[in-house]
């Protein structure tokens, strides 16, 4: 199949998704043609079957806002022509779902025909699509789409709630290439001396920095493992509440076991090197970092929210809390911390749980039959 692909190319776990299934899809020979404003990070330029197509966006004084959705919907209709596109797959509903909708209606106009795809990811349901401004519109795009799916039961039930949309919404899980996402001893070796002592733990935190991801109460679980099992804390992403967690960190007096490691390309490499991850949002549709840890055999301590129960099995492959509960959650690390074989079995559950239910090579297919599927009714 010829396919279209936007999404958010920046940092996050939307365009993460977005990224890795077009490298798949690509991988098993599909055609794959990325349309979005600048190149997703997870792209070299050089993967066979994949083409990537900017979006420029015009500016003018007379526009305070550049109209993106406008320049997008512009350049998908030109893409999907010429280059003959079967679908247009777009990741996270605002604006891509009304771009690809206007692109539709553009080829249609001329005799062409392009179905197109939303894929739900969290925070367009959860947050920005309840806002006023934003409800009405998303809505629209979202029955008018010729196929939606959601990352977890928990959003497409909350879409069916939240926007009374009637639509029938497939769930497709994220995934993770699990021969990509995995522990290699080899490197451990060479990498972990670099982050901690033979004798240490190692706790890693990986995220865009939102509120919504409580950054906070990561460093107030840390805060309160360091003093009792020798620690180090790795978090990696960076965002707004970076700032306010360096400062806490301070307060606590455990800067020097804190590394604040910013944006990093390959996190694969970096999970590996950790005993547990900590995910103490406040809200995850699906938490894709705690899947990509647990693929590297790293168990995550999270709360109960969203899709995080269907990802994360409470006391077999980690640990479910409710929102800021930092004592439980710092309780709960410490007891594996000082129990290897509890933690072991756990780090070998969570590998397990990604490996058989989360891998690329059973998701992927999903999305080819759904594909097949509306190209043949759309
Ligand atoms: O979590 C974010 O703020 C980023 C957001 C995104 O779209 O990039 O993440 C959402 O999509 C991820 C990939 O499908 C999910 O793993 C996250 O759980 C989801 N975030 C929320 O629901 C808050």
């Amino acid at each position: 199949m010829k396919i279209g692909i936007t999404c958010y190319p920046t940092y996050g776990g939307s365009g993460v998704v977005a990224t890795e299934l077009g490298i798949e899809l690509a991988a098993r020979g599909h055609e794959i043609h990325f349309i979005t404003y600048s190149q997703p990070f997870r792209l070299t330029g050089r993967e066979a079957n994949i083409h990537y197509h900017e979006v420029p966006v015009s500016n003018y004084p007379l526009f305070e806002f550049p109209p993106y959705d406008l320049a997008l919907a512009t350049r998908m209709a030109e893409v999907a022509e010429l280059h003959s596109l079967d679908l247009l797959h777009v990741h996270y509903a605002i604006p891509h779902s009304v771009s690809a909708l206007l692109a539709r209606q553009m080829l249609a106009a001329r005799g062409l025909h392009l179905p197109f795809i939303t894929t739900l990811h969290g925070t367009d349901i959860t947050l920005v699509g309840l806002d006023r401004s934003y409800l009405p519109i998303t809505r629209f795009g979202i029955e008018e789409s010729d196929g939606v799916t959601a990352i977890s039961s928990y959003l497409r039930d909350r879409t069916y709630e939240a926007f009374g949309i009637k639509r029938d919404i497939e769930v497709i899980r994220n995934f993770v290439n699990c021969d990509f996402y995995t522990r290699d001893p080899e490197l451990v070796a060479k990498q972990r001396p670099r982050f901690a002592t033979p004798d240490e733990r190692i706790l890693v935190h990986l995220s865009n920095f939102r509120p919504v991801k409580r950054v906070l109460d990561v460093v107030e679980v840390f805060a309160r493992i360091a003093p009792k099992v020798p620690s180090r804390l790795l978090l990696i992403g960076d965002g707004p509440e970076r700032s306010a967690a360096e400062f806490l960190a301070r307060r606590h007096g455990i800067t020097n076991r804190v590394e604040f490691l910013g944006k990093q390309e390959n996190v694969n490499e970096l999970l590996g090197l950790a005993d547990l991850m900590l995910m103490p949002s406040e809200m995850e549709s699906f938490g894709l970092a705690a899947l990509e840890a647990m693929a590297c055999c790293v168990p995550a301590i999270a709360t109960r929210v969203g899709g995080v129960p269907e990802l994360i099995e409470d006391g077999n492959n980690g640990l479910l809390y409710e929102v800021g509960d930092i004592d439980g959650m710092a309780a709960g690390a410490l007891s594996l911390l000082t129990d290897s074989t509890r933690l072991e079995a756990m780090s070998l559950a969570a590998r397990r749980t990604a490996q058989d239910k989360f891998c690329a090579s059973r998701i992927i297919p999903h999305y080819e039959e759904y594909y097949e599927r509306v190209i043949a009714t759309g």
